[in-house]
């Protein structure tokens, strides 16, 4: 395969648009294999027991095809936004793209998102009208809606042809040539009567826009003089490859309309790997270094993707960003500081490898069993050594507890998460060491049922969840003295410390003395500090670790033979415990500082919902893409299902991100509450 004959093209759009069904019909165009459908559960991209039970895509999956001598690889990407994190790692590898749209519904919130990605990173993309054999379509109306949306840069190459409101075919507006659907594939055909003005006028607009890509062409243009064939398709694809035009096709993925089409655009509009911009990452001491998709530059490749199948293992797909991979070859990892022989090289299609003995600069391949290899990695030459920049995966915003059903589940439970974290980089697990919960991060309530149906179907794993619960704190609002008396003298060795302390509020937990006259011996000091640390673990109205509290030592009693450690360190907490409640004590909550991300339009409802979960606002300000971005700090308890309302209230199309940013007392109402249950408990 020719380095230059190859594409990698990300499959983007709202779900259930028909990306999958695209992928399918592609498939079976270039291979003239029989093709799948999502209903039946018989689609390449749609194979894992999940996918096929739910009709939707939740992995992303690679499909290559040979066309015209060109091999593409296809990237499948679901619509979901709980699985977001496949169409950013996909994106991260390619540099082609189709948006499809669904003409019955136009554009949708996924579709917005996804194109937002893709031009955020330049990507040149091509707009494909879906499912316009169904009726009630208004092509036109949608095409006005692309513009504004998505700017004048979108200019249909393709204007649907049909009768009245039929559609059985279109008209190629670069060529002028006519596709008719016979109703079983589209053949050549004239272009109706009714439709010439209108494709002509497109035709010309095109014409205009190529011009507008160069001085020379513009000159031309304006002097009357007619482009060449040539001019016109250089200029097409020059427009296309620096993002300044954004084809929109029509078609139909499941009568297979417009898909010819689409693979010569492919070809002819999307990059080959020599147009690209040398890759940069970094030397192993640090420095920028660059490498061309060239065959003959040293080889290097990045993980994307990582499938974890509980029988036949680890599988790791990467992007070969330059140079050859040949099998037996031994490949550096700079994350794990080794090398590994290749022993088995393969290309993945869909869940189905298959060996290969080479490949090439652009194309993609998939290693095995390669232990420590993850997603985000870099594999490379071993005398050249290059490290790729990581993947930006979201994280995790939805937590819940996890409560396995018994002790052998347990001991599974975390082998299992081990994998499901390899394939997943927006999965987070922690424990709770105060509350002892085995908590899972997730992007969603969506995203979080795959895992637990994952758990059940891959690993015969059935998991409960429940809440997560707050780590609440307790501290103290004013200085109040404590005395602590631990004496015990009944015969033999006995116990005897007494303390006088002083606690007052702080930025944090510390102990200091004031003692005179050696009224406590110096020795017993570390006794004492440890005393008020522990007493502090634990406080008096609802059991919550206590912060923020200064302890002095003041003053204290000694007996030469029965004062020790044990004693001074008892003595302590008692102290503790006297002053406690006269020190203004009270409970605090967790606060999360989140950065909500919605459009200008929702902001209203988005405050308002805010304010109902006791959000300050700190900050206002408009993204990069007109989108408004609201800071808050907003206390933990109030923004446990926060993901799941936030997309109701938008769509889906609102996302935010949280993390930790202090404590602060809780109103009255809800330490009242924390306390009656302390008390019950
Ligand atoms: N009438 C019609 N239906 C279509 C067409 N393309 C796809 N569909 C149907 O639309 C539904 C969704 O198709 P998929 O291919 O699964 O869509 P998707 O975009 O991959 O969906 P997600 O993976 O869930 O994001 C299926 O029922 C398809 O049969 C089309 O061109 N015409
Ligand atoms: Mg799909």
């Amino acid at each position: 395969m020719v380095n230059d004959k190859i594409r990698n093209i990300v499959i983007l759009g709202h779900l259930q648009s028909g990306k999958t069904t695209l992928v399918e019909s592609l498939y079976s165009i270039a291979t003239g294999a029989p093709k799948g459908s999502v209903e039946k559960g018989t689609t390449i991209s749609d194979y894992t027991a999940e996918e096929k039970a739910k009709m939707t895509s939740i992995k992303s999956a690679i499909v290559p095809i040979v066309y015209k001598d060109y091999k593409m690889n296809l990237i499948d990407v679901p619509g979901s936004d709980d699985f977001i994190g496949e169409a950013i790692a996909s994106i991260s590898v390619v540099k082609g793209a189709v948006i499809v749209i669904d003409a019955t519904s136009g554009i949708e919130v996924q579709t917005v998102k996804h194109w937002n990605m893709l031009k955020k990173k330049n990507i040149p993309t091509i707009i494909y009208v879906n499912k316009m054999d169904k009726e009630d379509i208004h092509f036109d109306n949608l095409m006005d809606s692309i513009r504004t949306k998505f700017g004048k840069t979108c200019i249909p190459f393709c204007y649907p042809m049909g009768h009245k409101d039929e559609f059985d075919g279109f008209v190629n507006c670069v060529t002028l040539k006519a596709r008719k659907y016979n109703g079983k594939e589209c053949e050549d055909a004239e272009i109706y009567d009714e439709k010439k003005a209108k494709t002509f006028e497109l035709h010309n607009t095109m014409i205009e826009a190529v011009a507008e890509t160069s001085e020379e062409l513009m000159d031309k243009f304006f002097n009357g003089e007619t482009l060449t064939k040539e001019e016109i398709q250089t200029g097409l694809r020059t427009g296309v490859l620096n993002g300044e035009l954004t084809p929109v096709l029509v078609g139909s993925a499941t009568k297979n309309i417009g898909l010819h089409t689409m693979l010569d655009m492919f070809i002819d509009y999307l990059p080959n790997p020599s147009d690209l911009a040398p890759i940069v990452g970094k030397t192993a001491d640090g420095k920028d270094v660059e490498r061309k998709t060239l065959n003959d530059e040293p080889f290097s490749a990045f993980v994307f993707k990582t499938i974890v199948d509980p029988y036949s293992g680890v599988s790791s797909i990467f992007k070969i960003y330059s140079g050859l991979i040949k099998q037996g070859q031994d490949v550096y990892i700079p994350q794990l500081s080794k090398s590994v022989s290749i022993s088995q090289l393969f290309t993945i299609t869909g869940g189905k490898m298959t060996p290969a003995q080479e490949l090439h600069a652009g194309d993609i391949g998939c290693i095995t069993k390669v232990e420590g290899l993850e997603t985000s990695m870099t594999l490379c030459d071993p005398k050249n050594i290059i490290i790729y920049p990581k993947i930006d995966f979201p994280t995790a915003v939805y937590f819940k507890g996890l409560v396995p059903k018994t002790k052998q589940d347990e001991d599974k439970l975390s082998m299992v998460l081990a994998k499901i974290m390899l394939e997943d980089k927006s999965v987070e697990i922690k424990r709770n060491v105060e509350t002892n919960q085995q908590l899972i991060g997730t992007l969603g309530l969506g995203h979080l049922n795959y895992i637990l149906e994952k758990m059940k179907n891959s690993y015969k794993l059935e998991i409960n969840t429940e809440d997560v619960q707050i780590v609440y704190r307790e501290t103290i609002k004013a200085r109040a003295t404590g005395n602590g008396r631990y004496v015990k003298q009944s015969g033999g060795s006995g116990f005897f410390g007494v303390v006088q302390m002083d606690f007052e509020p702080a930025a944090e937990n510390n102990f200091t003395e004031e003692v005179f006259g050696g009224a406590v011996p110096k020795n017993y000091f570390p006794a004492v500090e440890k005393g008020f640390f522990e007493a502090c673990e634990k406080g008096l109205l609802a059991g919550y670790p206590v912060i923020g509290v200064h302890a002095i030592l003041k003053d204290g009693k000694y007996h030469p033979v029965d004062s020790n450690e044990l004693a001074f360190k008892m003595a302590a907490i008692l102290a503790f415990k006297d002053a406690y409640m006269n020190c203004k004590p009270t409970i605090l909550e967790p606060i999360i500082k989140i950065v909500v991300t919605v459009s200008s339009d929702v902001v209203g409802d988005i405050m308002s919902d805010l304010n109902q979960r006791r959000a300050k606002i700190i900050g206002m300000d408009i993204n990069s893409v007109g989108n408004q971005k609201i800071t808050a700090l907003v206390p933990e308890s109030e923004i446990i299902e926060y993901v799941n309302d936030l997309k109701s209230i938008t769509q889906g199309a609102g996302f935010f991100n949280r993390e930790f940013n202090s404590y602060e007392e809780a109103p009255q109402y809800i330490q009242e509450k924390l306390i009656a249950k302390a008390t019950k408990a």
